[in-house]
């Protein structure tokens, strides 16, 4: 039967196409619409009357044209570059110790605790004429000002006594995009990649530009372009010239380029015989690429490199370890500055040990053994961007070299393309974890910032989840991850909450009720992704090979450590991986303050239980319930929180215009859908084992597991192409 509202629904829909309300949401945080409170923006108008640069070069350029840009549309009026910048009230820009005009209206206390890439804001008075002054040491850091400021315009901050010192605690704040030159992306789910190599160098898209602008806006100042399952055409000629293109859009807006090395290049480029790393024709040529690298692209960044892990080739192929391999490519770029960011997500073929214990075993070993010029890429956790992970043991384990973080902001994991989960908490639950390396308080922040063990090359990649979809992300609050990622590689101590509320105010809308509804949203949604996905610690229980939906029962794989089966262990007698002293030990891995509690199984936090734990289906929990009780109550309060993510939604409906409304609406009712087919197809398999009624009060599965084993994917979107 057609529904009666169907004509009110299309006219609804020609309305948005046609109105000046229709949004598609590429504009992402970036909006500056008039402000609409006309007390905020009177306000503004008053202090912010013209502005005035001092000093020139192409960032600076950038800042004063992003500066200029964004005033006259979010006061909707045009804001005058002034002459003579002390006779109206207005923003004053320049560098310290350059300009001394500013460098007269900063304190001595603010100027000395400005470093690279910071800035201070303040606000001085003079002959009754109010200024506030944005002064930092170098451009970049004028450019950031510049974003902070705006930022708080756009979330209404008063400007009034205004007196802000930022620097960055990170210094390599780098996107990952694992994009292939063929505009694949690996695990994207937001259409192809961004990056249209057929048409570099000549044709530059106009993305390129708000791609950089979006980046440097959350301090993000380094993009590796290529997917680390590397093809090592990148490093051909005409590739490179490609490259350089990017370069010089990315460089006014403070982003350096890298590029993923393909270890075999020297053998699949270079038609030499071998890529090991001690021969030295080997090194002569990696030596000769940086130097044709850098003759195009002086600024590059250098090497993000996947070695031995996964069929990537690698020196261990010439029974040389890590820091071999990582040593020959820093030493190609050391003389311009480069670094090569290796990556620990290693696991072996043979190697029959728990796999979340291989990378430490190789990595730790070499501590001491990596030029400064070398950062060890840690992912988050020990196995794989898992729902919730524990954090890696290597965090802490490693002092003498520097690790950086590695976060995936693609939910290849985490509901693809269609759910709403913001990753902004467990982002923060992983750095605010304690390693007790130096006993109490050393924050994984601590050590990916370097003030734990004194490291000044610091570094953090977040693996990128845009495409060419018209919002950039596919799904619209995938912009919120993107979001969060620069701001906590900016500073790894902010708080998600108010990361979201930003956002939200930036983006969507700046409606109390409104903006704490989403926030709340954004902020419990990833405890609720865990608990319909894989509660209580349960992990790598998806679907093969896509990863997309539920598949306890994936078994019999090429690699024993890519099924399920593996790390749930179900059996007559419970779940879940033995990871103590009586089962694999990787707990040992860990310092002892942090394992103690992790190693006893009835101090053991709920969230982590079945990850560390083997646990008997009638062992009793702090809850209440018993194990099997408290599985069928965690998959089911999932569901139920999805279904009040779209009461939410449905709630803050007239704050949202309606393109972006519908559009959050259709995912959610996605995610709401696949959350119950997580949830029965998980429960049904492990009813199997448990041999236990799912608790009659609770809703019963819709189908048998047959038919959930049943289903298949052949096109889901983001598997990595063979070539
Ligand atoms: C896994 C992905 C795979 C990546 C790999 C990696 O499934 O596509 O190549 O990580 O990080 O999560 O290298």
């Amino acid at each position: 039967m057609k529904h009666p509202l169907r004509y009110f629904f299309l006219a609804l829909t020609i309305l948005t196409w046609f109105s000046g309300w229709s949004e598609n949401g590429s504009r992402l945080w970036l909006r500056f619409d008039k402000i609409a409170d006309e007390q905020v923006r009177s306000a503004y108008e008053e202090q912010i009357k013209q502005i005035f640069f001092e000093g020139e070069s192409p960032i600076i350029t950038t800042a004063r044209a992003e500066l200029t840009t964004a005033l006259s549309s979010l006061l909707d009026r045009p804001v005058s570059v002034a002459t003579n910048p002390t006779e109206r009230s207005g923003i004053i820009a320049g560098l310290l110790d350059q300009s001394d005009l500013v460098t007269s209206y900063v304190s001595p206390d603010d100027a000395a605790n400005v470093h690279a890439d910071g800035f201070v804001i303040t606000h001085v008075v003079r002959h009754k004429i109010q200024q506030i002054v944005l002064a930092a040491k170098d451009d970049k850091g004028i450019l950031y000002g510049v974003f902070h400021l705006l930022r708080m315009m756009q979330t209404h901050q008063s400007l009034e006594k205004i007196h802000v010192v930022e620097n960055p605690k990170i210094q390599h704040r780098i996107l990952n995009h694992w994009d292939n030159l063929d505009r694949t992306v690996e695990r994207g789910y937001a259409g192809f990649s961004i990056w249209n190599w057929h048409e570099l160098p000549d044709f530059i898209d106009d993305r390129y530009i708000e791609y950089a602008r979006a980046n440097a806006s959350i301090g993000i100042n380094g993009a590796a372009v290529t997917n680390v399952n590397a093809n090592a055409l990148v490093f051909r000629s005409d590739y490179l010239t490609k490259a350089k293109a990017l370069a010089d859009v990315f460089r006014p807006y403070g982003i350096r380029l890298y590029l993923t090395a393909r270890f075999s290049a020297p053998i699949d480029l270079g038609g030499l015989p071998t890529a090991d790393p001690i021969d030295a024709s080997v090194r002569q040529w990696w030596k000769d690429k940086a130097d044709e690298i850098y003759a195009l692209i002086p600024d590059f960044g250098g090497f993000l490199v996947k070695a031995n892990s996964e069929g990537q080739p690698g020196p261990q192929d010439y029974g040389r370890n890590h820091a071999e391999g990582a040593n020959m490519l820093a030493d190609a770029v050391a003389p311009h500055d480069g670094i090569v960011m290796w990556r620990a997500f290693v696991y072996s073929s043979e190697e029959p040990d728990d796999r979340a214990k291989q990378a430490y075993d190789e990595f730790v070993p070499l501590d001491g053994q990596f030029r400064e010029n070398v950062l060890i890429q840690v992912k988050n956790g020990p196995i794989d961007f898992q729902p919730r992970e524990p954090i890696h043991p290597m965090f802490g384990s490693m002092p003498k070299t520097p690790l950086m973080m590695e976060f995936q902001i693609t939910k290849e994991y985490l509901g693809q393309g269609t759910h709403l989960v913001g990753l902004a908490p467990m982002f923060e639950e992983i750095l605010n974890t304690d390693t007790h390396a130096k006993g109490k308080g050393s924050y994984v922040a601590k050590i990916i910032d370097g003030s734990l063990d004194g490291h000044t090359v610091t570094g953090i990649a977040g693996v990128s989840n845009i495409g060419t979809a018209p919002n950039w992300t596919g799904n619209l609050f995938g912009q919120a991850d993107w979001f969060a990622f620069g701001r906590l590689a900016w500073n790894p101590y902010l708080k998600s909450e108010i990361i979201f509320d930003d956002w939200i105010k930036m983006t969507i809308t700046h409606g109390d009720q409104a903006v704490a509804t989403i926030n709340h949203m954004l902020s419990s949604s990833h405890e609720t992704c865990v608990r319909y996905m894989t509660p209580l610690g349960l992990h790598h229980i998806m679907g093969p090979g896509h990863h997309y939906g539920p598949g306890p029962w994936v078994k019999n794989m090429s690699r024993a450590d890519w099924t399920s089966v593996y790390y749930h262990k179900a059996d007559e007698n419970g779940l879940g991986f033995d990871r103590t002293a009586t089962g694999s030990n990787a707990l040992s891995q860990y310092h002892e303050a942090f394992h103690a509690q992790l190693e006893d199984i009835n101090s053991c936090p709920p969230e982590f239980l079945l990850w560390f734990h083997h646990v008997p289906w009638n062992h009793s929990l702090s809850t209440g319930r018993d194990l099997w009780g408290e599985l069928c109550h965690q998959y089911h309060q999932g569901v139920e929180e999805v279904e009040q993510l779209r009461e939410d939604w449905k709630s803050v409906r007239d704050y949202v215009d309606a393109e972006r409304y519908r559009h959050v609406e259709m995912h959610l009712q996605i995610q709401e859908k696949e959350s119950r087919w997580w949830r029965d197809a998980c429960l049904t398999y492990f009813q199997s084992f448990s041999m236990r009624e799912i608790p009659y009060h609770l809703e019963q599965p819709e189908h048998d597991l047959p038919y959930y084993e049943s289903l298949t994917f052949p096109y889901a979107p983001g598997i990595r192409p063979r070539w």
